[in-house]
């Protein structure tokens, strides 16, 4: 290429930077603050990933979320979101993932699946090229294998293995059974103990969960993004509750319930004990809310609020994002933070939120 044309290249894309750069003042001065990435938890990298991609590259919302989780994937943002993460009773990691469309309203997602280290993509590639929505366990992972992802691969990492050892030996304690009686410490697991005739005695083998999901144990990452054209997208990558039952399936695939997005309305990521916010469709009720005419602080608390009046000691939190780009989070049971980056700031901001 000749100097000529560098130079006529170099022209362009300076004017392409000043439009768009003016498109957003323009906007700003609307009071519509998009692009916009928003993330579960202080996932800077990954933030930063999806702003490269919405913003410089100017890629499409689907696009952004899958670049942000994909980072986070490979980051393995806080040591737990992807392989290598949270190991279930066997020690073996499964991913969880969903990607979905706010202007088609189109869903992709996998669950329980293992041998892909590729959770948002291979949801990605369910939504592209299949009618179906949600394709699970092995199968998953065959199709996602079949349509060019890399695999099988091992999802353990030594800090997974290491984990579960030292659950092994901690006689498999804590753990998601409930009124079951484990033969040897770790199991199988049976529905009486004859050895044991009193109601007391039972119910002291019991142990609480609730310290499987907690401030060091995110396992997730829920991104919403809005690219310049307004259009908006979330995803979800986790693998999951540490230690989970193997074959169990979380909130994380779940339209509605880790994330939801509608382009007419705005977006809602959430994060936190799946399995008792999935009987809640959190999401689904915050953007819901916010199309009745909430703003997002009010839509955000009112669906943690719902979940609280009935399971009080549940851990989790969802970030709300109307389609102006206006951004709140609501949470219980733990102190939460979510992440923001958009034109009016020099790097991605952390917000803390108080239960
Ligand atoms: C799950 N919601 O599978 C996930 C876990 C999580 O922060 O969000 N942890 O239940």
């Amino acid at each position: 290429m000749d100097q000529k044309h560098l130079l006529i290249i170099s022209l362009l894309l300076l004017i392409i930077q000043y439009t768009t750069g003016l498109e957003a003042e323009q906007r700003a001065d609307r009071g519509l603050v998009y692009p916009l990435v928003v993330s579960t938890w202080p996932f800077k990298d990954a933030v930063r990933a999806a702003w490269r991609s919405v913003h410089e590259k100017g890629s499409s919302a689907v696009d952004a979320v899958i670049d942000g989780c994909s980072a986070c994937e490979e980051l393995r943002c806080d040591g737990t979101v992807g392989p290598g993460g949270s190991p279930d009773e066997n020690g073996e990691t499964t991913l969880d993932a969903l990607i979905m469309n706010g202007t088609t309203m189109e869903v992709g997602a996998v669950a329980g699946m293992g041998f892909v280290k590729d959770g948002i993509k291979a949801a990605k590639l369910v939504m592209d090229h299949t009618e179906h929505t949600l394709l699970v366990g092995e199968m998953a992972s065959v199709f996602a294998i079949s349509m060019g992802l890399p695999g099988p691969t091992n999802l353990s990492s030594s800090e997974s293995i290491e984990k579960w050892t030292n659950w092994k030996r901690n006689q498999c304690q804590p753990n998601f059974r409930k009124n079951v009686f484990p033969e040897n410490s770790c199991g199988p697991y049976h529905l009486h103990d004859e050895k044991l005739n009193s109601c007391s005695e039972a119910q002291g083998k019991l142990k609480l969960h609730s310290n499987l999901v907690g401030r060091h144990n995110h396992d997730t990452i829920s991104m919403a993004v809005i690219d310049k054209w307004g259009r908006i997208a979330v995803g979800t990558s986790t693998n999951g509750a540490t230690f989970k039952i193997p074959g169990r399936v979380g909130d994380g695939p779940i339209a509605g319930s880790s994330a939801y997005a509608d382009d007419e309305v705005g977006a809602c990521g959430a994060t936190g004990d799946g399995d008792v916010m999935m009987r809640f469709l959190p999401c689904y009720q915050v953007v819901e809310s916010m199309r009745q005419g909430m703003d997002p602080q009010r839509a955000a608390s009112d669906a943690i609020s719902r979940i609280a009046r009935k399971f009080p000691s549940f851990v989790g939190a969802v970030v709300a994002v109307n389609r102006n780009g206006v951004h709140a989070g609501a949470c219980h049971g733990w102190t939460f933070q979510y992440s923001v980056m958009n034109s009016t700031l020099d790097d991605v901001e952390i917000i803390t939120v108080a239960p």
